[in-house]
């Protein structure tokens, strides 16, 4: 068993979070619970950063103590973790004694090695930042590079802390195997930095009163980064009451200092690029002068952006899932945010990218298929799980998709973990359509061949799901159970064969019901109108649309017959139009014109439908392509096949041309 130590940032209390702060969060959530299910013993810390003159001019600004500020955060940062299922193992703040304690433990050993002096300083200072800038740092106009508002000149006499003595080291250190700071190109732009020399850099300031006094130099507090950075020791007991001289820490917190600092295992920091410096050139720095162990990775992601910026309270641009979180749960917003991002780059978010992820992966490729493979399976099955297993082709291809996931989750790409997964979905989805179980399952003589397919797509939607736990907490474990597997403790299940054959099969509810986007946006800008004091335009909000699905009634009563023959609106809402996959094709014998389609509308099993587009397309142009379809219409038999729907052509010289979305949406979307 190996030793896995966690952290995140700890966050400043100036604000609530946001959704920066719920990504870094859920990442080190997802890396804690992955790293649990392979057996390593795992502390995941996060917490706040309270000190320093960003929070204290916050406070100033509402009228209030501090700490008072600091309480009201912490506590919005409980439960906000709570929700989302953080499993952390501690949350440190750093105006908890426990902390401060080991802050003035670190600060001696640092004196200790003769690093520290005091001198006159003068700079740009971003507050928000809480760090001085060079002139060529800074944008135009002297403004921060980060937060892009503008710097403040300081003067004031400052203890300095030798960080020039450490360059050597340092670079020795980004030179070590494997690279302690990552990703690659972000390991380049600290080097770099480094390698152009370092100054030294000012650790106290006389200007702040919220903040830890300076040992040794009344006047002065300790500067908030050599403050916050020291919280990933003091949270596990080092500078503890009762410490070692050799610093090891104090009685209470001995066992964890030794076992997650001084030990052999990996020390993880996850950050953000905006704090990479402070946390792969000072920290390091400041554990060398210490004489402490160094953390074995910084890993640094990269932002989220709206319009091109960072998501920040000091850019003023802030995104609050709160919204999204109440209405579609929790585990929506954690696989939105980690499909989305390739771990390592930027990335935008908006509301409508985030139900398009939804509606296609989790309500459609995972949600329906589980709820289609259970509905056969009980039918098939009276009941139960098929009773014999296939071993069929999807058994290789998930063989193939996890040697893939583990790999990708090795090396923190999420996103190729769970694409990996979802390929393994499309293949099995493939499968299912290619062997049609929901056509040979009224065939008694077929009973076994249609188990054995069933049980093969059900025990990959096991697998998928097991390699879900650790980024869908809660709605993982409810897949397992619909479909009648356990929910494991560990990953040796990770492999084929764990279904059980036989058992009892209760009937599917839906887990990831599908969400209307054009409802849920409509309602948000509303929302969002309303908020902002304006009255909502008619037809704008969801309130106000035209009776919605083709629920009579509700639009103001109109003649029955209309000039010109034209429609009422409701009249044209009747018909259904919805947006359908093309997931089988094939010619029909003894016609030329027509061709059948087995179509995916995003329900429990596809469709068939008879089209006339065999002189305009061959099977094989149409397979993997969305259409538009009149999903509504009465069945009617072509060729002795019973077609359940129209696809939608313009028609130009007399061979159709078929229409499709002009970018992917999830199968069944309605088309108005
Ligand atoms: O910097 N995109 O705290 P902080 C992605 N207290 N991640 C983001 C983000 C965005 N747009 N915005 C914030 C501090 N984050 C210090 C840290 S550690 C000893 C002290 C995340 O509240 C990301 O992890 O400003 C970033 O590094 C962190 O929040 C900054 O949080």
């Amino acid at each position: 068993m190996s030793r896995y130590y966690l952290t995140t940032p700890i966050y400043y209390v100036n604000d609530h979070p946001h959704v920066g702060h719920i990504y870094t969060t859920i990442v080190a959530d997802t890396i804690a619970r992955y790293r649990r299910l392979c057996g390593d013993e795992v502390y995941f810390l996060t917490g706040t950063d309270e000190h320093g003159q960003k929070i204290e001019r916050a406070a100033a600004d509402r009228g209030i103590e501090p700490i008072k500020l600091a309480d009201e955060v912490v506590t919005r940062y409980h439960g906000l973790w709570d929700q989302l299922g953080i499993s952390h193992d501690d949350f440190i703040r750093t105006s908890e004694p426990r902390h401060i304690a080991g802050v003035e433990a670190i600060i001696e050993r640092i004196a200790k090695s003769d690093d520290f002096y005091v001198a006159r300083h003068e700079g740009w200072y971003c507050a928000a930042c809480e760090t001085y800038y060079t002139e060529k740092e800074l944008l135009d106009e002297e403004r921060c590079p980060i937060h892009e508002t503008a710097a403040e000149r300081r003067s004031e006499e400052n203890v300095f802390f030798r960080l020039s003595k450490y360059q050597d080291q340092l670079l020795a250190w980004y030179d070590s195997e494997p690279s302690p700071v990552l990703p690659a190109t972000r390991a380049n732009e600290v080097r770099n930095f480094v390698a152009e020399g370092l100054r030294d850099l000012s650790v106290s300031r006389t200007s702040v009163d919220w903040a830890v006094p300076f040992p040794g130099h009344p006047g002065h507090t300790v500067y908030v980064w050599l403050d916050a950075l020291v919280n990933y020791v003091t949270a596990l007991g080092f500078g503890s009451e009762g410490a070692g001289t050799d610093g090891s820490a104090g009685a209470s917190g001995q066992d964890l200092y030794e076992s997650f600092w001084n030990g052999d295992g990996a020390r993880l920091h996850l950050v953000g690029k905006d704090i990479l410096r402070f946390h792969a050139v000072y920290w390091p720095a400041f554990l060398m002068s210490a004489g402490l162990p160094l953390p074995t990775a910084v890993w640094a992601h990269g932002w989220w952006l709206r319009d091109e910026h960072k998501i920040s309270k000091s850019v003023g641009n802030v995104v609050r899932p709160d919204d999204l979180l109440e209405k579609f749960g929790t585990d929506s917003l954690r696989y939105f945010l980690l499909r989305e991002m390739v771990f390592g780059q930027d990335a935008s978010f908006s509301d409508e990218a985030f139900i398009d992820r939804y509606n296609s992966d989790l309500a459609n490729d995972l949600g329906n298929t589980a709820s289609r493979l259970v509905t056969l399976a009980r039918r098939a099955g009276d009941g139960h799980l098929p009773s014999s297993r296939g071993d069929g082709p999807l058994r290789e291809a998930a063989e193939t998709a996890l040697v893939d996931y583990r790999a990708a989750m090795e090396s923190f790409a999420f996103n190729r973990a769970l694409e990996s997964l979802w390929k393994l979905m499309a293949t099995a989805n493939s499968y299912l359509v290619a062997e049609e179980p929901w056509k040979k399952i009224k065939d008694p003589a077929a009973a076994e061949s249609v188990g054995k397919v069933l049980w093969d797509g059900l025990e990959t939607v096991r697998l998928v799901s097991v390699a879900l736990l650790p980024f869908l907490p809660e709605k993982a474990p409810e897949v397992l159970a619909a479909i009648g597997a356990e929910v494991p403790s560990d990953l040796s299940s990770l492999q084929w064969g764990g279904l059980p054959t036989g058992a009892e099969l209760p009937v599917i509810k839906p887990i990831f019901p599908r969400i209307d986007k054009k409802a849920y946006l409509a309602g948000a800008a509303g929302e969002a109108d309303s908020k902002a004091g304006k009255t909502a335009k008619p037809g704008k909000s969801a309130k106000n649309k035209p009776a919605k699905d083709g629920a009579k009634g509700k639009a103001p009563k109109a003649p029955e017959v209309l000039e010109d023959g034209k429609i009422r609106i409701d009249q044209f809402f009747d018909v259904e139009l919805r947006v359908a996959e093309v997931k089988a094709a094939e010619t029909v014998p003894k016609s030329s014109k027509l061709l059948k389609l087995t179509v995916d509308v995003g329900e429990e099993a596809p469709r068939t439908i008879v089209a006339g587009m065999a002189k305009a397309y061959s099977p094989e142009q149409i397979v993997g392509r969305q259409v538009i379809i009149v999903a509504n219409l009465a069945p009617a038999k072509l060729m002795g096949i019973e077609s359940n729907g129209m696809v939608l052509a313009a028609e130009e010289d007399g061979l159709p041309v078929l229409l499709k979305p002009s970018g992917p949406v999830a199968n069944g979307t309605r088309v108005r």
